[in-house]
C-alpha cells in the first residue's frame, strides 16, 4: 500500500481519548509495554494521519512555504517508522525494545515542529500576506494541530519514560504524571523562575501573594492528578506576563510594585487558579489578539547577541497554555479591567475520572471549516465604512 493510502485508511478511525485513569493504569503494576505498543501502534498512526489530513486542507500558499513542507517530511518520516512495527509480533522482546527506541527518536525529530511552523507562518505574511480569511483558517487549523501534537507527544513521552531503563522519573510520578501533583509547589517554582527573569530585566520584581481554599477538605494542601510540566508551563506564562504588565505600568522606577496575587481553590468539580495583576489593564478589544496566532507571531525574539531573553509577550505563550489546559478537560481566560488589572483563570478537572484527553478529530465537520466564510456582521459598526468588516463583503 502507497503512503498515501495509509494515510486514508489510518485517518478513518477517529484518535480514541485516554483518561487520566487510562495513563496511569498503564503504567502500574500491570505496567506492561506489550500492550502500550499494540495500542500505539494502531493510536500514533490515527493521530498522525487524522492531523496530516488536516494540513492537506491548509491554503496552498502556506504548505509551500519550505518551513511547512519541512514539517510535513517530519510527519511522513515517523509515521512511515511506526508503520515498520504493524506485522511486528509483539511477543519479540527485540521489536518492542526497537520500538521504543524510534518513538524517543520520532519525538526528538519533532522537537521544534512550533517554531517551523511559526517561520511558515512568517514566510506566508513575507510574500502572500494575510488576509481575514487565512487569518481565521490558520488560528483554527493551528489550535488543532497544537493540540494534536501535544496529545502524540504526551502518548510516546509515557511510553519511553515508563518502559526506556535509561529514562529516570520520580518514583511517585507515573511518566510525567504526578497522582499527588503539589499546585502551591508549582505556583512557587514557577513564580520563582518568572520572578528571576524579571528581576534580570528589569532590575525589580513583584512580591507573590499566595492563597488557598481548599473547599474539600480545609486547609489541607490543594493536589491534584496532572502533569506538572504542563501546569508549570501556563503558570510561567501568566507569571511573566502579570509581572511585566505590573512592573511596565507602574514604571521602573517605582520603589514598589503591587503584588501578583494568587489564589487556587478546590471545589467538587474544578480546581481553578486565579492570577491577578494590577499592571494596567488591557481593553476588552485587545483580548482576542493574545490567542492568536498570526498577531504574536509578529517579531522574532533576538536569537544571539543579546543576553536578555524578552521576560513575556512573544511567542506563542499564550495560546499555547490555554491548550494545556483544555487538554484534559480545563480551560485559561483573562478577564482584565482595563485602567486598573488584568485576571487569568485556569481551571483544571479536580476528578481524574472527568480529565480525558480533548482531541481533534478530522471529519466533515472540520473540513468543512477551512474555506469557510467569515460570517459578515449584521451589527452596525459606527467607524468602519460599510462592507470592509471584511476584506469582501459577502451577502
Ligand atoms: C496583562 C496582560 C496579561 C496577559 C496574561 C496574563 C496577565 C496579563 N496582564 O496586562
Amino acid at each position: 500500500k502507497s503512503l498515501p493510502a495509509l494515510v486514508d485508511h489510518y485517518s478513518r478511525f477517529s484518535p480514541s481519548p485516554l483518561s487520566m485513569q487510562q495513563f496511569l493504569d498503564f503504567g502500574s503494576k500491570n505496567a506492561c509495554e506489550k500492550k502500550s505498543f499494540t495500542f500505539l501502534r494502531q493510536e500514533l498512526p490515527v493521530r498522525l494521519a487524522n492531523i496530516m489530513k488536516e494540513i492537506n486542507l491548509l491554503p496552498d500558499t502556506l504548505l509551500k512555504m519550505p518551513s511547512v513542507e519541512l514539517v510535513q517530511s517530519w510527519y511522513i518520516q515517523s509515521l512511515t517508522e511506526i508503520l515498520g512495527f504493524e506485522n511486528k509480533s509483539p511477543d519479540n522482546s527485540a521489536v518492542i525494545e526497537n520500538f521504543t527506541e524510534t518513538l524517543y527518536n520520532i519525538r526528538k525529530r519533532h522537537s521544534n515542529v512550533v517554531e517551523t511552523m511559526a517561520q511558515g507562518v512568517i514566510e506566508l505574511r513575507d510574500t502572500h500576506g494575510i488576509d481575514h480569511q487565512t487569518d481565521s483558517n490558520i488560528q483554527y487549523f493551528l489550535d488543532r494541530f497544537y493540540m494534536s501534537r501535544i496529545s502524540i507527544r504526551m502518548l510516546i513521552h509515557q511510553h519511553v519514560l515508563l518502559f526506556s531503563p535509561t529514562q529516570e522519573t520520580h518514583p511517585r510520578h507515573v511518566g510525567s504524571i504526578d497522582p499527588n501533583c503539589d499546585v502551591e509547589a508549582v505556583v512557587l517554582d514557577a513564580y520563582e523562575n518568572a520572578k528571576f527573569l524579571c528581576d534580570q530585566y528589569y532590575l525589580a520584581s513583584p512580591e507573590l501573594d499566595l492563597v488557598s481554599h481548599n473547599g474539600m477538605k480545609k486547609s489541607s494542601p490543594i493536589t491534584v492528578v496532572y502533569v506538572p510540566s504542563h501546569l508549570y508551563h501556563m503558570l510561567f506564562e501568566l507569571f511573566k506576563n502579570a509581572m511585566r504588565a505590573i512592573v511596565e505600568y507602574h514604571g521602573t522606577a517605582a520603589l514598589d510594585y503591587p503584588k501578583v496575587k494568587c489564589q487556587v481553590s478546590l471545589g467538587k468539580e474544578d480546581l481553578t487558579i486565579k492570577i491577578s495583576d494590577q499592571g494596567g489593564g488591557i481593553p476588552k478589544s485587545a483580548m482576542d489578539v493574545l490567542f492568536n496566532y498570526m498577531y504574536s507571531t509578529a517579531p522574532q525574539p533576538p536569537k544571539s547577541g543579546s543576553t536578555t531573553a524578552p521576560l513575556a509577550g512573544y511567542g506563542y505563550g499564550l495560546p499555547l497554555s490555554r491548550l494545556y489546559a483544555k487538554y484534559f478537560q480545563g480551560d485559561l481566560q483573562l478577564v482584565s479591567q482595563e485602567g486598573y488589572g488584568t485576571d487569568a483563570l485556569i481551571w483544571l478537572k479536580a476528578l481524574s475520572s472527568e480529565a480525558n484527553e480533548l482531541l481533534p478529530v478530522f471529519n466533515t465537520t472540520s473540513s468543512r471549516h477551512y474555506g469557510m466564510n467569515i460570517p459578515t456582521s449584521d451589527w452596525s459598526s459606527p467607524y468602519t465604512p460599510r462592507g470592509s468588516q471584511n476584506s469582501v463583503r459577502t451577502f
